[in-house]
């Protein structure tokens, strides 16, 4: 990426926005990303080394040779894994869809590939094939599931981009027939409906190469998503920088990666949580910008998912259940004239949804046009009073009660129902 020309980089930007067509994704808000690999193994260390950088780089990082990393496989043995507790658990926090690294850039399949024996069935004591778990729990669950793929980094294959760091000599036409692109087709034939493709570092794929990828999966699932780091302009939506949220209001379909530490493959060392509340602040800040939150667990080699994760999540999730309606299916909301120190806004037509992250006994707004037909409390859909007018200065200004009972309550959410379809957004005038 760093090796873009400014050229390139300015092609990107002037592209038009991305639009999946699938209607689901538009609408999904949240997802849950799942990393796991033979890197959960190793959890930040390996030889007394640690890595400070995240888990499932430790193989690039800490220079691992391949024949030394791929020894790790004989370790994995995740007893504890649990394909439908984890499935049941994101259906709990509310959320819409599964990501589940197939591939990392390590090049260890998590299911039973023909094409390469470095894979969980024929390579761990586990031998059982987890992506098909994962198939099977989100099938009973109802869930979206799609997979990770690292299409162009493959540290295990001597034809891969980065494997032993270095990228001359390569044939890489000869890794994309013989593993990405085999892989890709057992993975769009065998294993159900795949809701989407997450492609990550598309590194020097050509654009031919890249089509190709997207003819393929296209060709296999019409339906199915392909992410925006395929690369060359080429994804059906637009993905942020991992962690990143676009400042504004952001046209289309897209997707901000993000981890609830520091790491997205499970590290023992990292306690870096981000508490509930402000996961919560950063979904509403991402849905009212217009889009979907992929938030990560990092299960352990066992197959335990860390409790501080739960912990998080299902705090999370309450928040999400209860506000569900403002979560949701909303739509972008445009330029505020006002940044809110107490809250956000969400919308979808004829409503506007104030999230209201700080104890207050009403909610006030300013220079918000719209004829306020009713007012509610998401929660349980009880009705609030309210009343609109305007300030001495003759802003329009809108004041709906909070009940009692929610004076020293935080987050929680209040519908404002509106004549018209979205919000009219006044300029402030002084
Ligand atoms: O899967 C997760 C990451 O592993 C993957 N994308 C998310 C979703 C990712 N691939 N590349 N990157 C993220 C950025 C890589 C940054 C790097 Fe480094 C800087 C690679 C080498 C220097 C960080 C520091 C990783 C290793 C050292």
């Amino acid at each position: 990426m760093k090796s873009k020309t400014f050229r390139e980089t300015k092609k990107r930007r002037d592209k038009k926005m991305q639009d999946t067509k699938q209607q689901w994704f538009k609408e999904a808000k949240f997802g849950l990303f799942i990393h796991w690999g033979l890197y959960a193994l190793l959890a930040g260390e390996y030889n007394g080394k640690k890595t400070d950088r995240i888990a499932e780089w430790i193989m690039n990082d800490l220079d691992i040779p391949a024949e030394e990393y791929e020894k790790l496989a004989a370790q994995f043995n995740p007893v504890e894994f649990d394909a439908d507790g984890i499935v049941r658990k994101a259906k709990e926090w509310g959320m819409k869809y599964i990501v589940f690294t197939s591939k990392h850039h390590e090049g260890f399949a998590m299911w039973d590939s023909k094409c390469s024996d470095y894979n969980v069935v024929k390579a761990t004591p586990y031998g059982r094939d987890i992506v098909r778990q994962f198939r099977e729990a989100c099938d009973r669950h109802g869930m979206k599931l799609g997979f990770y793929y690292s299409q162009a980094q493959d540290w295990h294959d001597p034809d891969g981009y980065m494997h032993r760091k270095d990228n001359s000599g390569k044939n890489y036409r000869a890794y994309l027939e013989r593993k990405c692109f085999p892989q890709l087709r057992e993975l769009l034939t065998e294993y159900g409906e795949v809701a989407l493709i997450w492609f990550d570092t598309p590194m020097g794929t050509t654009r031919e190469e890249s089509q190709e990828m997207v003819d393929l999966v296209k060709r296999l699932q019409p339906n199915c998503i392909v992410s925006g780091r395929i690369g060359n302009g080429l994804g059906e939506y637009m993905t942020t920088g991992d962690n990143f949220i676009p400042r504004l209001p952001y046209e289309g379909d897209w997707e901000v990666p993000a981890t609830l530490n520091d790491t997205w493959g499970f590290n023992k060392d990292d306690h870096n949580w981000k508490d509930a509340e402000e996961i919560i602040h950063l979904l509403v800040k991402i849905n009212s910008r217009g889009g979907n939150y992929l938030l990560n667990i990092g299960p352990e080699a066992s197959g335990h998912v860390p409790e501080e994760s739960i912990k998080i999540l299902d705090e999370v999730g309450k928040y999400v259940n209860e506000n569900e309606e403002a979560i949701f299916g909303t739509k972008r909301v445009g330029i505020y004239a006002y940044e809110l120190d107490w809250g956000m806004l969400t919308r979808k037509d004829h409503k506007l949804y104030v999230h209201v992250f700080k104890p207050r006994r009403r909610v006030e707004l300013l220079n918000i046009g719209n004829r306020i037909t009713g007012a509610y409390l998401v929660a349980d859909k009880r009705p609030l009073e309210f009343e609109t007018g305007a300030t001495c200065e003759g802003c329009s200004s809108i004041e709906v009660e909070v009940p009692e009972e929610y004076f020293d309550r935080k987050n929680y959410s209040i519908c404002l129902e509106m004549e018209e379809e979205e919000p009219i957004f006044e300029p402030i005038i002084g």
